[in-house]
């Protein structure tokens, strides 16, 4: 079956969803009555509920604006906990009675005059704030009943946005009789800091009691307040409702049933190389490694070894120029060192889109400074976590290959333009991290590489002319974001095998087995939307051949270690990143379930590891 090319790079990805968000909207006129019913409160962002999605169906119309409030009354109430509940491994979610955890995949759409809609992305919903009054809402689905109602959203502003002064303003509005609404909610610019996340806390008052209704949808978002300008994610939204009885429709309950093991009692301790798992820290409320029990417990028993899905990318840790930001990277570190895991640093250049800092991206200095700022990223970041102890190896560049046209590097990276039109700061990266590091090992990272082909050949050729020049690198990360048919293990081998002959360490870095395949010839025809168990056994199968093939073709000495792009299917980046899955959760790409259970990808994961036949 004759593919495509598999893997959409991630700016692409990013800016081709912006079709998925709901349409432009007209405007319903609204309560603009100043009175500050919804109170407020900004904190640091650190709780929320996990497993849980409550889906809202999205009729088309839009929200309308607001006032500014005249005041922000403020009072903080962490939504309830919602432990992840035991349900079938096939499962998708479930809800406790009086929290819904807003499905941040579907449903959302832009709000306001001139809005361009909304993205999904594995962060949450994204929109780009370019007027007052711009933003994103959602409908909660009737019967709902929000009076005294608690909504909590983590959100999180870009530099721009922050930059502009604009302020944000949640919102909650009847879709019904005259639309009334709460406008109270505010979080002022001040409370904002760009790039981290911020839990606003709003209380819908029961003062004029107009949220004590259950017979009109009820749509909730959050718009822009000022002169905005920048992008506005909204990571999670939690209602905690304060009437049990009027919780709304799109609950759905658990289900009891007995729950697949795949007898492993700890994967990492059936390899003598580092097993990992991508983890995030603040990046993600609801999955954060700092404060999700289920995500430790998975976490801490079976890997050794974790990667920052987000967090130690360039625009995290240095956001302006000469101003590093270590806190979230440090606890992330930290916590690895205290559960006695390793760090795979992952990325220090990287040029796919918000994790590039916008002063790189405007650059308009010389390239040789350019490149001096590169190094000096680098040689700070690599320095830094040197003395942590416990980052043993970093991706130094990533995806610097064009994917689309594999005989050349990229050009469409600010790395390679402001560096002249030149990939020389690729090299000038590894002997920053080399000088500042002389343990750590040092990998090229990419995508599309296992299978073979033009990409391949452009890395190996790169690898060929490093070793010839004497530029320092130790290794290639293979990502591995594969389907369940494609590419096949003789290609996978074949690539890892350019690699091993070139005397350099193969790791897998980034794996991740999608069963849907919408670059296959079949699609959607063949789309399925229910992870059955013979899909369940398939993909048994192939985590089993894929580790099978790492473990055949690259001698002990050069395993730099298998990680996988994350621990539960719910949690995966494919569900809105892979624009024809059009926010469907039918990757089930990971080794766990939503509900943190074990799948038969894993006990395939670890027949491999113990020399089982894969089957
Ligand atoms: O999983 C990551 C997702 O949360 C981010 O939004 C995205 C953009 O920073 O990056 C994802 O991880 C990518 C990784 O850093 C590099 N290889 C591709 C991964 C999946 O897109």
């Amino acid at each position: 079956m004759q593919q495509i090319q598999r893997l959409i790079p991630l700016f692409l990805i990013t800016i081709g969803l912006s079709a998925c968000g709901g349409g432009s909207g007209g405007s319903k006129s609204t309560n603009s009555s100043a009175a500050s019913v919804l109170a407020s409160s900004v904190v640091p962002s650190s709780v929320v509920a996990s497993s849980v999605v409550a889906s809202s169906v999205a009729p088309s119309s839009t929200a309308r604006s607001s006032v500014a409030p005249s005041s922000v009354p403020t009072s903080s109430v962490a939504p309830s906990s919602t432990p992840a509940s035991s349900a079938p491994a096939s499962s998708s979610s479930s809800i406790a009675n009086t929290t819904i955890n807003v499905d941040m995949t579907s449903g959302w759409r832009g709000n306001g005059e001139g809005n361009s809609g909304v993205t999904f992305n594995s962060d949450g919903v994204s929109f780009t704030a370019s007027g007052d009054n711009i933003g994103a809402v959602t409908d909660v689905a009737k019967p709902i009943k929000l009076e005294e109602a608690v909504i909590s959203m983590v959100v999180n502003v870009s530099s721009e946005f922050k930059a502009s002064g604009a302020s944000l303003q949640p919102l909650a509005q009847i879709k019904g009789g005259s639309w009334p609404g709460e406008w109270g909610c505010w979080s002022g610019n001040e409370l904002l800091t760009a790039g981290t996340d911020v839990t606003i806390t709003c209380t819908i008052s029961e003062a004029d009691k107009k949220f004590d209704q259950t017979d009109n949808d009820v749509q909730i978002g959050v718009q822009a307040k000022g002169s905005p300008a920048g992008v506005v994610t909204i990571k999670s939204v939690t209602i905690a409702l304060a009437q049990t009885a009027a919780s709304s429709s799109s609950a759905t309950s658990s289900t009891a049933s007995s729950i697949y093991s795949a007898g492993v009692n700890s994967l990492r301790d059936l390899a003598s190389f580092p097993i990992g798992a991508a983890v995030s820290n603040t990046d993600s409320a609801t999955y954060n490694i700092l404060t999700n029990a289920s995500e430790q417990a998975v976490v801490e028993k079976h890997f050794d070894q974790m990667t920052a899905g987000n967090i130690m990318k360039m625009s995290y840790l240095q956001p302006t120029q000469g101003n590093f930001t270590f806190t979230n990277a440090d606890a992330f570190v930290d916590y690895a060192k205290s559960k006695n895991m390793t760090v795979h640093g992952h990325a220090l250049v990287w040029h796919s889109d918000y994790q590039v800092p916008s002063f790189m991206k405007n650059w308009s200095g010389s390239a040789a400074d350019f490149i001096t700022a590169v190094e000096a990223h680098v040689t700070a970041v690599v320095d830094h976590f040197e003395a942590k102890g416990n980052v043993t190896s970093w991706d130094v560049v990533n995806e610097a290959i064009n994917d689309s046209s594999p005989a050349n590097f990229r050009t469409d990276s600010a790395f390679y333009t402001k560096s002249g039109n030149s990939a020389v700061y690729i090299e000038k990266a590894f002997q920053a991290a080399r000088a500042a590091d002389a343990n750590a090992t040092l990998y090229y990272n990419d995508y599309n590489i296992d299978q073979n082909n033009a990409k391949t050949t452009k890395m190996i050729e790169m690898l060929t002319d490093f070793q010839a020049r004497n530029i320092p690198i130790d290794g290639v990360g293979f990502q591995m974001h594969v389907f369940m048919d494609y590419p096949s293990i003789a290609n996978i081998s074949a690539a890892m095998k350019k690699v091993v002959d070139k005397g350099l360490k193969v790791k897998i870095t980034e794996l991740d087995v999608a069963v849907n395949n919408p670059y296959n010839s079949g699609w959607p025809g063949n789309k399925i939307t229910t992870f059955t168990e013979a899909a369940a056994l398939a993909q048994k199968k192939r985590y089993c051949e894929i580790v099978k093939a790492y473990l055949d073709t690259v001698p002990a000495n050069l395993r730099g270690g298998i990680t996988v792009w994350g621990t539960t299917d719910a949690s995966t980046w494919l569900t809105t990143a892979t624009a024809a899955y059009n926010g469907q959760a039918i990757a089930w790409p990971l080794l766990f379930d939503n509900n943190y259970n074990d799948k038969p990808a894993l006990r395939g994961y670890a027949d491999a590891l113990q020399g089982s036949a894969c089957n």
